[in-house]
């Protein structure tokens, strides 16, 4: 038998405790907007779940100015470089002297836990973990809530509040919500897909290396003194069961492989995913009381280290949007869906234009190798293309 259930009353229920519901209950909680986090993990996942690591100067200072990155600028590294290898040469892209800006070295799982730590410890902040059968109800009435199924009593809960924001992801359901004829997904596959790697093994080069290779795109990028991130482009619908040691080494060495590169550290691997490259982007990113932030709202595919970045954009400002409708003032709100999506299209075309370099020399297309061959060039004989390529590639300051 089920315990009876009971109702909870706040102003915002967060589905998802991700970099964007954790960022957005932060910045609510700190300006006195009562929320609850509902995370269908348990907290010591959530603080162990390796994803992403670069994230963008403009949202080291954003989170700074919300008194969240004090550890963040304690311990990231900070990156000023990044290298293409390609035809067995290397090629170094300066970007912070191009762009002026550095990209942060900082593991999603610490940011996770520094977000956690300061809405939960530090600030007392409601934050229920491992729920389960998360609903969202009414949606379009003025008291929409989320039920929820209590892991530990099996009760349902209730949480009714003003608005609800769907941070729970890719894999949500507050995504799904969202009646069809209300929104349109848009979707776009890269017809790839990558091994991600993750190896106990200290970086080989000092910031991130791009192997351009006909075999296949290679990567590899530094995510702390002992563990390192590898990529390796692998059709569409591979097992990491085909990748043992041994042949991802090899096939690493082949892709990253350069005159006067150090060779490869190696190590065991601690990750192995495939992870199919493919975008989506839901327009408007608002129904009724519910608003989406995050992987919810949209997906970039990893290749240019966006999506993280476009999570916290969203969780700010939709967080200033429900900061200034509880003050009367709704202009943030109803612009919310338009502002955030301007940096998400940005991202997915710059995104698609990287892919592109990354992917054309394996394509098998002849001319898609030419036109990728073309754009690496440029990047690298033209100055002003330079500038440009980096200031995305860190991420721009103000939405374009
Ligand atoms: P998250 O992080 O997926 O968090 C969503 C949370 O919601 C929970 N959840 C639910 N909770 C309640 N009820 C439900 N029904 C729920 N369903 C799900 C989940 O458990 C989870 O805790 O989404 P958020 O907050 O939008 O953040 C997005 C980022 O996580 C994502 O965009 C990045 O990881 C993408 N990404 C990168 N982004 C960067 O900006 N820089 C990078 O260097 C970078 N590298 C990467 C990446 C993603 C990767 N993978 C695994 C796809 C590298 C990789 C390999």
């Amino acid at each position: 038998m089920t315990s009876p259930s009971t109702v909870t009353r706040t102003a915002v229920t967060i589905i998802g405790a991700g970099p964007a519901g954790l960022t957005l209950a932060n910045v609510l909680r700190h300006a006195g907007v009562a929320c609850v986090v509902l995370e269908a993990e348990s907290r010591e996942f959530i603080e162990q779940r390796p994803r992403a690591g670069f994230i963008e100067e403009w949202a080291v200072r954003a989170l700074a100015g919300h008194g969240l990155a004090d550890r963040l600028l304690e311990r990231a590294e900070t990156q000023a470089e990044f290298e293409f290898r390609f035809d067995g040469q290397r090629h170094v892209i300066p970007t912070a002297e191009l762009s002026g800006r550095r990209h942060f070295v900082y593991p999603q799982p610490l940011l996770v836990t520094d977000l956690v730590a300061a809405y939960v410890d530090g600030a007392g902040g409601d934050a229920r973990f491992s729920v389960q059968e998360v609903r969202l109800h009414d949606l379009h009435g003025d008291r929409p809530s989320v039920s929820y199924t209590d892991p530990v009593s099996g009760a349902r809960h209730r949480v009714e509040s003003d608005f609800v924001a769907g941070c729970d992801g890719a894999r949500g359901v507050s995504r799904a919500a969202i009646p069809t004829e209300r929104a349109v997904v848009t979707r776009q596959d890269h017809g790839v897909a990558w091994l991600a790697l993750l190896a106990q093994a200290p970086p080989s080069a000092d910031g991130v290396v791009f192997g351009i290779h006909e075999r296949g795109f290679g990567a590899h990028m530094a995510r702390g003194p002992q563990v390192t991130r590898y990529y390796l482009e692998v059709p569409p619908g591979d097992s990491p069961e085909n990748w043992p040691h041994a042949r991802v080494w090899d096939e690493l060495r082949t892709r990253l492989g350069a005159a006067g590169a150090p060779p490869l550290a190696e190590g065991p691997l601690i990750e192995k995913v495939v992870l199919d490259m493919h975008n989506y982007v839901v327009e408007p990113m608002s129904y009724g009381r519910l608003h989406l932030a995050g992987d919810s709202a949209h997906l970039v595919a990893p290749i240019a280290a966006k999506g993280m970045n476009l999570a916290i954009n969203d969780a700010l400002l939709l967080a200033d949007g429900l900061i200034q409708h509880f003050h009367g003032d709704d202009l943030g709100l109803d612009s919310y869906s338009e502002a955030c999506l301007r940096r998400v299209w940005q991202y997915q075309e710059f995104s698609q234009w990287l892919s592109e370099v990354m992917h054309g020399a394996s394509s098998g297309d002849r001319f898609r190798a030419g036109t990728a061959t073309a754009r690496l060039r440029r990047l690298l004989g033209s100055e002003s293309a330079a500038k440009a390529f980096a200031g995305l590639y860190i991420g721009e300051e103000a939405d374009l």
